[in-house]
C-alpha cells in the first residue's frame, strides 16, 4: 500500500500499554504534536512513521481511531544512542541556549545517523509517487536529505517544533554540515519563529556556502529550499468546548475545595524539563511568602510536572532538586492543611488539564527557552471568561503572539516576584483586556491554520524533480 501522505515522527501518537487482561494495547499519547497533524492527516489519505516506545518490537502497521500507524523498531542502543544520546544529550541542550551542557559522543552520532536512514528508507518504501512526506522535530534532521537521495520525486516538508540556535551556538556541532546538508534535503522547513529561519538562512550560506536570498537557499542542482516561520498553535476550540463543559466545571471546584479554597491559585504545567525554569519559579513564589507578600492562607501554588525522559541522568538529577526544594519550602512555610506548594509529579487526561487551567487564577509558563509553548496557548483557551493572568517568559515562542501576558525574564528572580505579585493584585477590569486580546489571538491562529499554512506553502514549492500539486498557473 503506498500513500499520499507521510508524516513521519520520532513517536508514534499513542504509547503501547498493557491493559487490564494483561494483553498489550495502544493509549493516545498526550501532547501537542498528535492534536496538531490529526485533522491533516483526515484531510489526506496519509500514514505516520514513528516510534511506538518499547524496545526490539517488530509490530505490524495498524489502524487507530482511523489513522494508519507504522511502527519503527528500535533497539535498546538505538534508544541510548539516537534517542537519550544525540537527541537529548547532544541536541536539545544545544538548541536551548545552552541551559545544560551538551555532550558530544561519536557514537551517539553514528546511532543517529543509522535511525534516520531506516526512517528515510521507511518513508521511502511507504510514499507513492509524487506523494507528500512531513518530517518532523530535531530526532529526524538528516531524514530529508536521506529521503530526497532515495526518491528524488517526493515533495518534502520538515518542520522543527523546538527553537532552532544562533550560529555561535549551533557552530559548536562537530556535524554542523551534515545536519544543515540533512534538512536542505527538503522544500520546505519550518521553524516556530522567524529569528530561527534567519539562524538557519545565515547559517547555511556561512557553513555550506550556498546562494541565499531572503527566505530562499539556491541549491548548484537547481532545486530552491524555503526556511520559514509556521508558529504552532492548539485546538483552541476544542478546549474551550471541554473547558465550558459541565463536568470539567465540577472537576473544577473539586479542585480548589480540596486545596482548601484559597483566595488565589497559581498553576505551572510543564513536562519535567530543565529548560521549563521550574525551580527558579517556585523559588520565587516561596520568596513572595518568606518577604511577607503572600500568605499561604490565601495563595497556593500548584506544579504539575509530567515525568519525562527518566532514563537521562540529568532529569533524574533535576527531579531529585526539584523534590528536595519543595520539600524545603513545604516543611519552612506551609501550616498544617496548607502547603505553599501543592507538588505532583504525574500525568493527567485533557479533562483533568482542561479542569487544572479553569480553576487556576495564575498560569505561570517561565521556560528559560522554548520553541513555543503549547501550555500557554491552552490556558488562555479555556478563560472563557476572560479572566484569569498569565506570566510568560520571554523566551517562550508563544511571547511573540500572547503580548498581553505579564511578560518575564526567567533568570530574573526579582522581576518574576514583582510581576507574579502584580498578576495577583491585577484588577478585574486589566485582566478582562489583557485575556480577550490573548483569546483573540488564539482564536485567530488555531492548529488548523497551522497546519493549512504548512502545507499550502509546501504545495505551492515547484522544483524540477517534483511534479506540482496542482496544475501549474499561468504566468
Ligand atoms: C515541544 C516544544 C512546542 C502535558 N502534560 C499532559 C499533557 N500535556 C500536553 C500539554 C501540551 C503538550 O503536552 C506540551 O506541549 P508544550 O508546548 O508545553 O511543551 P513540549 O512538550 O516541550 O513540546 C514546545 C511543542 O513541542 C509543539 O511544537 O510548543 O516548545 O518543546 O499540549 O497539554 N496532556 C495530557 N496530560 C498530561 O499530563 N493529556
Amino acid at each position: 500500500m503506498a500513500w499520499d501522505l507521510v508524516v513521519v515522527a520520532n513517536r508514534l501518537p499513542v504509547d503501547r500499554v498493557q491493559l487490564p487482561d494483561g494483553t498489550a494495547g495502544w493509549r493516545r499519547s498526550p501532547g501537542g504534536l498528535v492534536s496538531a497533524i490529526e485533522p491533516v492527516m483526515r484531510a489526506h489519505d496519509g500514514c505516520w512513521v514513528g516510534w511506538p516506545g518499547g524496545t526490539d518490537q517488530d509490530l505490524e502497521p495498524f489502524e487507530d481511531d482511523g489513522m494508519t500507524l507504522v511502527p519503527m523498531t528500535m533497539t535498546r542502543d538505538d534508544i541510548e544512542g539516537h534517542y537519550e544520546g544525540f537527541s537529548n544529550g547532544t541536541l536539545w541542550p544545544l538548541y536551548h541556549d545552552l541551559v545544560a551542557k551538551p555532550e558530544f559522543h561519536r557514537e551517539w552520532w553514528d546511532s543517529y545517523t543509522q535511525v534516520n536512514q531506516r526512517f528515510a528508507e521507511k518513508a521511502a518504501e511507504l510514499a507513492e509517487e509524487n506523494a507528500t512526506v512531513w518530517i518532523h522535530d530535531y530526532q529526524l534532521q538528516l531524514v530529508p536529505r536521506m529521503l530526497r537521495e532515495l526518491r528524488p520525486d517526493l515533495r518534502i516538508g520538515f518542520y522543527l517544533h523546538i527553537p532552532f540556535p544562533p550560529a555561535e551556538l549551533f557552530q559548536q556541532l562537530p556535524w554542523r554540515r551534515q545536519l544543515l546538508e540533512g534538512l536542505l534535503g527538503a522544500d520546505l522547513v519550518g521553524f516556530q519563529l522567524p529569528g530561527a529561519a534567519q539562524n538557519f538562512i545565515r547559517l547555511v550560506r556561512q557553513r555550506v556556502g550556498h546562494k541565499t536570498h531572503r527566505d530562499l537557499v539556491y541549491l548548484p542542482d537547481g532545486r530552491t529550499v524555503r526556511a520559514a516561520a509556521f508558529p504552532i498553535s492548539i485546538d483552541a476550540a476544542g478546549f474551550e468546548a471541554l473547558a465550558t463543559s459541565p463536568a470539567v466545571a465540577e472537576r473544577a471546584q473539586e479542585i480548589r475545595d480540596a486545596l482548601g479554597s484559597p483566595r488565589k491559585v497559581f498553576l505551572g504545567i510543564d513536562r519535567l524539563d530543565y529548560t521549563k525554569g521550574i525551580y527558579a519559579r517556585l523559588r520565587a513564589f516561596s520568596e513572595l511568602i518568606k518577604d511577607g507578600h503572600l500568605d499561604v492562607e490565601d495563595a497556593v501554588f500548584v506544579q504539575i510536572a509530567v515525568p519525562s525522559r527518566e532514563q537521562v541522568e540529568q532529569y533524574r538529577i533535576l527531579r531529585d532538586e526539584i523534590d528536595r526544594l519543595v520539600g524545603r519550602i513545604n516543611g519552612d512555610l506551609g501550616r498544617i492543611g496548607r502547603p505553599a506548594i501543592s507538588y505532583l509529579h504525574s500525568s493527567y487526561p485533557r479533562e483533568e488539564m482542561a479542569a487544572l487551567y479553569r480553576m487556576a487564577d495564575i498560569m505561570v509558563v517561565t521556560p528559560y527557552r522554548d520553541g513555543m509553548n503549547l501550555v500557554a496557548k491552552e490556558y488562555v483557551a479555556c478563560r472563557f471568561e476572560d479572566d484569569g493572568a498569565l506570566v510568560l517568559s520571554e523566551f517562550a515562542g508563544a511571547a511573540d503572539e500572547l503580548r498581553q501576558a505579564w511578560l518575564v525574564n526567567p533568570y530574573d528572580i526579582n522581576g518574576m516576584k514583582a510581576a507574579l505579585l502584580e498578576a495577583y493584585q491585577a484588577e478585574d477590569k486589566e485582566l478582562t483586556r489583557r485575556m480577550k486580546a490573548m483569546r483573540k489571538t488564539i482564536k485567530q491562529h488555531d492548529v488548523v491554520a497551522w497546519a493549512q499554512g504548512f502545507m499550502s506553502e509546501l504545495s505551492d514549492v515547484r522544483n524540477p524533480h517534483s511534479k506540482p500539486v496542482r496544475p501549474a498557473r499561468r504566468s
